[in-house]
């Protein structure tokens, strides 16, 4: 069983609380399963993933179903949320109606009986998760039951995350780190888990949890927020993920709450696979080494030789272990894509290693995914929203540098003529719209055209 913990004696406790609400182990147990024996077939169960006990309920209840789960962003527009819907093959929709949304609703807490739960984990996805890539749409990531099970077993190896922990976070529940990490981990090793609904610093220091969550944009804003920061000293550790934390934030974290962070990294696909250990060295901008079941290999862009461990040589990252996902939904080309012949999967990400097995990630090989806040965007989606709109004749997006969020969002746009007063927000707009508010550009650039090589393709770091 995945959530091992709610086969254990209840204690009456909040096992988990979300806000103001809060279950204990028994009474999750009993609303999940009701839930889940309500399902009324084996299609994928779509979830608005509000933060919300619901959306906790409704994914406990599809994995003790058997039932794919597919936890959707609950800001997700028109065009986002058809997609996800029409590509996993939905057939429920948990969540409040919508127009958009033409499936059979369930309620969470109102269940019928139709069917009994498996005795034991079945084959296939126990959850799909979406992702954006370079290009085109969102695609479906499927993880099986094994795979979540290895991936946090990892984790409570290397963090020593035990059934005695609070964890804390606030992050969307529609990701790998908020939901399988944050929630299902805890659920899994029995620890309490806090959701602070959003990843507010006051909130954080409001929770009085052993082990937090965050993304660098989260743990920016807390050393930001001196008497927030300070207010965690009692924790047992600070974790970051999602993106790289930059130093002058580890240093500040050091500093303010006593306690040098915990960074690991992660995909989608390969839930975590690198991270510094409880009881190891925790270097500023570096990741650690491969958790357990997890292996590394960095490979030189032109020879394909592994490059050599000195800390300094960036080669391409791939990785394998239990804990990788099975692959895109109905995508047997992009997951081709995506292994070697020889079984390793190719992350996308550039990253050096030394002598003692500790990797930097030092960026991406591509231009095309930019990661701000800890969100993953793909610029591709965005340009195709705004190529839309009558007025854009052309359009580049790119991850521009933000002291906050890491990288932003930009679009440069060539317009059809002057670009009239109020066009910039109405973009904005419109890919918050239609996609997601978090993947709206935080900045719209005007330019006469853009920087093209002699094959016509656009330079992107030409931009900026
Ligand atoms: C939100 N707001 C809105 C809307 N949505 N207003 C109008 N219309 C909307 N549709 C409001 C919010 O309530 C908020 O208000 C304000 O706008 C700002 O929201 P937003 O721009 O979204 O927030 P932000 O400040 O830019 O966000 C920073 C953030 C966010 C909170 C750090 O980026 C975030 O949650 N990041 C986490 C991403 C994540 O979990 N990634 C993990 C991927 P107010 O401020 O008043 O509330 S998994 C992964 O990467 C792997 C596996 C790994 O390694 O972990
Ligand atoms: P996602 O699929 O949203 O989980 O995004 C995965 C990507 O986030 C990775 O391919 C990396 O580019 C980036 N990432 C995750 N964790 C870290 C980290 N600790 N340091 C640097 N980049 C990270």
């Amino acid at each position: 069983m995945l959530l091992t913990s709610l086969d254990g004696p209840d204690d009456l406790e909040a096992a988990v609380t979300v806000g103001d609400a809060s279950l204990s182990r028994a009474d999750l147990l009993a609303a999940a399963t009701r839930f889940g024996a309500s399902l009324p077939d084996d299609g994928p169960v779509a979830v608005d993933a509000t933060a919300s006990l619901d959306t906790v309920v409704a994914v406990v209840g599809c994995l003790l179903a058997g039932v794919p789960v597919v936890p959707v962003p609950p800001d997700s527009g028109p065009a986002e949320l058809a997609h996800v819907l029409r590509d996993s093959a939905a057939t429920t929709w948990v969540g409040e109606a919508r127009p958009s949304v033409d499936l059979p609703r369930l309620d969470v807490w109102d269940g019928t009986a139709r069917r009994t739960l498996p005795t034991s984990p079945p084959e296939g996805a126990a959850m799909i998760v979406y992702t954006s890539g370079t290009t085109g749409s969102p695609k479906g990531v499927e993880m099986g039951h094994g795979a979540l099970a290895a991936g946090l077993d990892a984790l409570a190896d290397a963090w020593a995350w035990t059934p005695d922990d609070v964890v804390v976070h606030g992050l969307p529940l529609f990701h790998t780190h908020g939901l399988i990490l944050g929630v299902l981990g805890s659920l899994r090793v029995g620890s309490r888990v806090v959701h602070t609904v959003t990843p507010r610093p006051e909130r954080y220091a409001a929770a009085k949890g052993s082990m937090y969550f965050a993304v660098p944009t989260v743990w920016s804003r807390v050393v930001k927020d001196e008497a927030s920061a300070r207010a965690l000293a009692g924790a047992r550790l600070l974790v970051s993920g999602s993106a790289p934390l930059p130093v002058s934030v580890f240093d500040g974290l050091a500093a303010l709450t006593g306690h040098a962070p915990i960074e690991r990294y992660g995909m989608t696909e390969t839930m975590i696979t690198l991270s510094t250990r409880v009881d190891g060295e925790r270097r500023p901008g570096w990741v650690g080494t491969p958790v357990l079941g997890a292996e590394t290999r960095v490979l030189a862009e032109h020879t394909g030789e592994q490059v050599a461990p000195d800390g300094e040589s960036i080669g391409r990252l791939e990785v394998r272990g239990p804990m990788l996902f099975d692959g895109y939904l109905g995508r047997p080309e992009a997951t081709a894509e995506t292994w070697t012949d020889d079984g390793w999967f190719v992350t996308g990400d550039l990253a050096t290693r030394d002598a003692h097995g500790f990797h930097r990630l030092v960026g991406r090989a591509s231009t095309d995914l930019v990661k701000s806040g800890g969100y993953r965007i793909g610029t591709g989606e965005i340009e195709a929203a705004l190529l839309d709109h009558p007025a854009v004749e052309e359009v580049a997006v790119v991850g521009l540098p933000d002291d906050d969020l890491g990288q932003r969002v930009a679009a440069f746009v060539v317009t059809d003529g002057p670009a009239r007063d109020g066009l910039a927000d109405e973009l904005v707009e419109l890919v918050a719209s239609q996609l997601s508010w978090h993947k709206r550009p935080r900045q719209v650039v005007f330019v006469d055209s853009l920087p093209r090589n002699a094959m016509g393709k656009v330079q992107k770091t030409q931009l900026g």
